[in-house]
């Protein structure tokens, strides 16, 4: 069982304690026995996801992902919550983390910016597992460039004519709805953009690839050829595209955050179980200071990391509006140092660590993505430094007026 003091800390309420308490109660009884072993095609990572999806429902868990007026646990999306719930999923399985995270970014811009009739049709299907949601904003010249994004649509009567390509979309040919962000404006750049929310099932709408990646999970792309979205499916404004994508990710970058910490104790447990258990020159390895530091490193840099993902989340419930400083440092810290930390794990695990199917190798590659997904880290490096160079700015000008 990983260390659990930071559940004292002042970031979180009762609440939050009780819920880390149960639910891990309730993964380690239907999660995992799941995560033994990876499937080995799409169609086996489909039903994987999909009985993921049923049994995260069942227990109840997705409500978390969707407000309450609309089939939620709470009246606003509770980043706390959703924190503690990644990374414990992720200590057993970034299958299950995926298949969770992924009910509420991909239904995120609805609970967010949705009229109360989109809310009203989608978000209480996705709190039951009914419906699978996607998030769609990726394309294969716009990953960190959001707004060079190309794929369009155009208004014609009370239907937009999407067309265009998405590349790399969680739960591509999975999910039941996407919310489609595309250029709807003149305006250029991120002024232009809009999101829509789009049925699978509409004329027009096709998954053409699917990926296979190092950490399987289900990814694809999606193809839209003169496919007639509602204009009733808009979400927000015409031209409030950008600041939907961004407004979604400044929930959901915490979480990441908690997600790679997940990873990252779950490491850290193995190598401690392997320094106390592997013998070598006449000693369990734990003895030697060389593997010392390493776990020291370990559960100080945990510790760092959980610091700044609770941070960012209590910042985030107590005081509403964007996050984005707070979130990418989370993100930035807890995803490079999990890498750190999973990699020393497998040195501590050494010829086994590589073995494939041991959980340090597993950890391994699942680890990698998340510095890329949801902002990479370069990405963040930016924003934190763009957020400081304002401050001082704002505090110049400021002084200048006085
Ligand atoms: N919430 C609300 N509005 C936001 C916002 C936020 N978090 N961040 C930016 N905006 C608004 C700004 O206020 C600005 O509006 P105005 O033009 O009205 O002033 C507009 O959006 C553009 O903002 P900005 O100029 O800061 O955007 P940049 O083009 O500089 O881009 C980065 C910012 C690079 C940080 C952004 O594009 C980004 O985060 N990229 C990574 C995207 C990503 O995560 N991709 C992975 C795919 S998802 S798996």
């Amino acid at each position: 069982m990983p260390e659990q003091t930071y559940l004292n800390w002042p970031f979180l309420e009762d609440r939050h304690r009780e819920l880390a308490v149960e639910f891990r109660c309730w993964a380690d009884r239907e999660i995992a026995p799941l995560s033994e072993k990876e499937p080995k095609d799409d169609a086996g990572l489909d039903d994987l996801a999909r009985e993921l999806v049923k049994r995260l429902a069942a227990g109840d868990w997705l409500q978390y992902s969707v407000p309450s007026p609309w089939g939620g646990k709470y009246e606003t999306l509770d980043v706390r919550a959703l924190c503690l719930m990644r990374e414990t999923l992720a200590q057993y399985s970034g299958m299950a983390d995926f298949s969770f995270v992924m009910q509420g970014l991909g239904s995120g811009p609805i609970s967010l910016f949705g009229s109360e009739e989109i809310r009203r049709k989608y978000l209480p299907d996705v709190a039951a597992g009914k419906r699978i949601a996607a998030f769609a904003l990726s394309e294969i010249d716009s990953g960190s460039d959001v707004a060079a994004m190309t794929t369009n649509a155009r208004l014609d009567g009370d239907h937009y004519v999407l067309n265009g390509a998405k590349t790399l979309i969680s739960n591509g040919g999975l999910a039941d709805q996407y919310v489609v962000f595309c250029r709807t404006e003149d305006a250029p750049g991120a002024r232009g953009l809009s999101a829509l929310v789009v049925d699978a099932d509409t004329v027009g709408f096709d998954v053409t690839e699917r990926f296979d990646v190092i950490a399987p999970h289900p990814l694809g792309r999606l193809q839209f050829t003169d496919c007639r979205v509602p204009t009733a499916n808009l979400l927000g404004n015409p031209g409030d595209g950008f600041k939907i994508a961004m407004s979604s990710l400044d929930v959901f970058r915490s979480t990441v955050g908690a997600a790679a910490l997940g990873f990252a104790r779950r490491a850290h447990d193995e190598a401690l179980a392997q320094a106390r258990r592997r013998i070598s020159f006449g000693k369990p390895i734990a003895d030697y200071q060389l593997i010392q530091e390493k776990l020291a490193d370990a559960a100080m840099k945990i510790d760092a990391a959980a610091l700044l993902v609770y941070r960012s989340a209590w910042t985030k419930d107590t005081q509403g509006g964007r996050l984005t400083r707070e979130a990418a440092m989370a993100k930035l810290y807890a995803t490079e140092m999990a890498q750190e930390v999973i990699d020393q794990a497998v040195q501590v695990w050494g010829g086994m660590g590589v073995v494939v199917g041991s959980t340090v190798e597993r950890l391994y590659r699942e680890i990698r993505a998340l510095r890329i997904y949801e902002g990479t880290s370069e990405i963040q490096k930016l924003i934190i430094a763009g957020e400081a160079l304002s401050a001082t700015e704002a505090e110049e000008t400021a002084k200048a007026a006085e």
